[in-house]
């Protein structure tokens, strides 16, 4: 938790009252901290936020895009809500923290538990990138440079494996072809880089109290990418039942309901902006998005959990295992997932 004079200098620096505001950790994120602000009467009014600088190098270029994208949408999309932070400042340590407003009657969901979130979820992150279309994405800073590089990721997997070999590492390897398979694709024109969320669990919509979406939360990754980040993302953590914390492999397993939302949500979103090769790839998007994040949590578990944060021997390991049987589960199920793109796409697939 917080030092309580860390707390009482940054909350002045805001220019709130150190003495009226009650802080409380909140969340589940493994990278960033998050705090929530309560006034005397316990109703939540701001939303504290220390940035990692270890793992965001250039906590300025996420200002920069934010400023961007915030005057962007006002001058062109008034009525869209964009939460913008109130302020940010750098401790003398280096440390980075910014201060939002809470959005009044909103909350987070940490699982999804209907379909409709779901789609609820798919639209917003879609109507985000659709909105912004029409700002270059080479204008925004890559706040985290190669971070869905998958070619590069998988180089990073490999210089960890220092010729160590088990059932995990033998998997990804023999499913190397997806790294093939993105660098071919990103040679399309029809395969455009947009700006995209790059981190659309659940957690980062914010919902009313009748789970309609009200709007996209945590902008910290917003840079140029490719749409199958988003897409296959939510297919990651909204299709299995658990998370990826999950140890008991049997409950590791795809919804195929959910997958319905993830793709109708999102193609209602878009408003038909994605081309026709993009429309192809809602299979692939997830395959994509699973086994980088398999190969994520094996490569750090290789070198040490030097990234993500544990809570015990061999956690990585563990959820490297979950992605995998996610990514086993989701494959078994192309011929489900291929009806649903049926009925759903207006081209085959
Ligand atoms: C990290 O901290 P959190 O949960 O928002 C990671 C994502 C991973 C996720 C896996 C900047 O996100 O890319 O998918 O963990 N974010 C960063 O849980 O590395
Ligand atoms: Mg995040």
């Amino acid at each position: 938790m917080f030092d309580p004079t860390v707390l009482q200098a940054l909350l002045s620096r805001f220019g709130l009252d150190p003495l009226r505001w009650h802080c409380v950790a909140f969340g589940t994120g493994l990278i960033n901290s998050t705090w929530v602000l309560k006034d005397r009467d316990g109703s939540i009014k701001y939303i504290l936020q220390k940035v990692n600088h270890q793992v965001f190098k250039r906590p300025q270029d996420i200002t920069h895009n934010l400023d961007l994208i915030g005057k962007h949408l006002s001058q062109l999309h008034p009525d869209y809500l964009f939460v913008h932070p109130l302020g940010q400042h750098q401790t003398p340590d280096g440390d980075y923290y910014r201060l939002f407003p809470f959005v009044p009657g909103s909350r987070t969901l940490d699982v999804v538990s209907r379909p409709e979130q779901a789609y609820e979820a798919a639209q917003s992150f879609a109507r985000f990138s659709h909105l912004l279309s029409d700002l270059d994405p080479s204008r925004l800073r890559e706040t985290l440079p190669h971070f869905h590089d998958l070619s590069r990721r998988y180089k990073d997997f490999d210089a960890s494996l220092k010729g160590q070999t088990s059932p995990e590492i033998a998997f990804l390897q023999d499913h190397a072809g997806y790294v093939t398979e993105l660098e071919r694709l990103k040679l399309s024109k029809d395969f455009p880089l947009r700006i995209i969320h790059h981190d659309t669990k659940i957690s980062n919509i914010l919902f009313d109290r009748q789970d309609k979406a009200l709007c996209v939360i945590d902008l910290d990754t917003v840079m140029p990418g490719y749409f199958i980040s988003d897409v296959g993302d939510m297919m990651r953590t909204y299709l299995p039942p658990v998370s990826e914390e999950e140890q008991d492999l049997d409950a590791v397993c795809v919804r195929p309901e959910y997958f319905r939302a993830i793709v109708a949500g999102y193609l209602a979103g878009m408003e038909g902006g994605l081309t026709s090769l993009e429309l192809q790839q809602f299979l692939f998007a997830g395959r994509f998005m699973i086994y980088m994040q398999a190969l994520r949590f094996l490569t750090d578990f290789l070198s040490g959990d030097v990234y993500y944060g544990t809570r015990y021997p061999g956690h990585n390991l563990a959820r490297a295992r979950n992605q995998i049987c996610l990514l086993k589960s989701f494959n078994a199920s192309e011929g489900v997932f291929r009806e649903i793109l049926s009925e759903l796409l207006p081209v085959k697939v």
